[in-house]
């Protein structure tokens, strides 16, 4: 049913077929427990680790995998369509700290903490907003102060993807000094370890959805970060952490189409079983027309979502394009997956299908990483900024 919009190379259609393999046997069978118990198994991590899918875009260099974005993002497809919890934790650790680590760390960051997460022995999580900075992220208070060749930071970083088991988180933390504020240029990077004193995690969210994600509260309380930890150069951390969101996004518009796809298979197949007023209900127009709609908007998100991603490949600058794809796509998983439910009715309410699960997991796709109302801020800035 889904077909390539954009052609895969023998080595895309490779990668996104161990994917493919990977979610069915390795996930499908557990993605129900997962859930309902609102457990993440560190094991996956491992196996995920061994197939190069923690390292995806680090160069061979590094220990990475070496794939473009596109292949990246088509394996991430598949995993979300199996389990959409499982795919957030690779997007954030894929798009987020590993990418900013190789763009912006020094060889002997590199050296200590890309290589290892490349090789899936470090999860990596992204520390950017706060109980009070959510879509104003430039507005984030925890405060970092030299002391020494060291820093010390205090404050509350808050919605962190993967935090009990971060190992390598990339903090953003105020800089710039209370008598001195410099807003979005007033913000640094730090690379953080749970080991460091002062490092707690604190109050796990109970969420909706993605509940085999764990999602955390991280408390730095006159924690003590090495010199050597600061990423980049100081006042550039917003910077450095808008520009990964714009990879970010297209990770999360991944894992959307991935659960919008899951919905209108599920959907589909439902439709051609249940039988009403004598005969399956997908003889029904009524029906027919949704799932056709169902399937054009699938394939319109993940038709922009490629086209992003090969821009992003052939080096453009894609913040609108990063903003649209993801947009269009949570806003279609969100869609999809109420009329996935809709078409199961009163089976579509309950937990005995897929699609009360997805519908679930569908909603916070337009809301982290960006609401859609940010992504269409970004996009309307753009129209102005060239
Ligand atoms: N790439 C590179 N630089 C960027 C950028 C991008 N995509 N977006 C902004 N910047 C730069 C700007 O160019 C500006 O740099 P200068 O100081 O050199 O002028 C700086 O960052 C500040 O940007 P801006 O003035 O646009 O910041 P705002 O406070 O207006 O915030 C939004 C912009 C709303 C777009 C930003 O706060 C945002 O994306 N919010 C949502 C945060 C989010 O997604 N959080 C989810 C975290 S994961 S749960």
């Amino acid at each position: 049913m889904a077909w390539a919009l954009t052609p895969l190379t023998e080595e895309q259609r490779s990668i996104q077929a161990v994917a493919r393999d990977f979610a069915a046997t390795e996930l499908a069978p557990f993605t129900e427990v997962w859930d309902r118990d609102s457990y993440f198994d560190p094991a996956i991590i491992g196996k995920l680790g061994e197939l190069g899918f923690l390292g995806m875009m680090i160069p061979e260099q590094y220990d990475g995998l070496g794939v473009d974005t596109l292949t990246y993002l088509v394996a991430l497809e598949e995993i979300a369509t199996v389990d959409a919890s499982i795919a957030v934790t690779l997007s954030v650790h894929n798009s987020l700290p590993t990418q900013m680590l190789l763009k912006w760390g020094t060889e002997a960051q590199k050296e200590r903490f890309l290589k290892p997460m490349a090789r899936g022995e470090l999860l990596g999580a992204f520390a950017l907003s706060e109980p009070d900075a959510g879509s104003d992220a430039a507005s984030l208070t925890t405060q970092a102060v030299r002391d020494g060749g060291d820093w010390i930071l205090n404050g509350t970083k808050a919605w962190v993807s993967s935090g009990t088991k971060g190992e390598v988180i990339l903090a953003m933390a105020r800089t710039d000094s209370p008598d001195d504020r410099r807003g979005a240029r007033g913000i640094s990077a730090f690379i953080v370890t749970p080991d460091l004193p002062g490092f707690t995690v604190g109050k796990k969210e109970d969420k909706m959805g993605l509940r085999a994600s764990p999602t955390v509260q991280l408390h730095f309380s006159d924690m003590r970060v090495p010199g050597d930890r600061l990423l980049g150069q100081v006042g550039s951390g917003f910077i450095y952490a808008m520009q990964s969101l714009d990879n970010g996004r297209l990770g999360i518009a991944a894992q959307a189409v991935g659960i919008a796809e899951a919905a209108l298979r599920h959907a589909a197949a439902y439709a051609a079983e249940r039988k009403q007023f004598g005969k399956p209900i997908k003889e029904f127009q009524a029906i027919q027309f949704k799932l056709a709609d169902m399937a054009s908007r699938v394939a319109a998100s993940r038709a922009l979502l490629h086209a992003a991603a090969t821009a992003k490949d052939r080096g453009e600058h894609i913040t609108q394009f990063s903003s649209m794809a993801k947009l269009l796509a949570s806003e279609t998983a969100m869609w999809v997956t109420t009329q996935a439910v809709q078409i199961f009715g009163g089976y579509g309410y309950v937990k005995d299908y897929p699609v009360e699960r997805l519908f679930r997991d569908a909603k916070v796709t337009e809301i982290y990483e960006g609401t859609s109302e940010i992504q269409r801020i970004v996009i309307a800035r753009e129209l102005y900024s060239r």
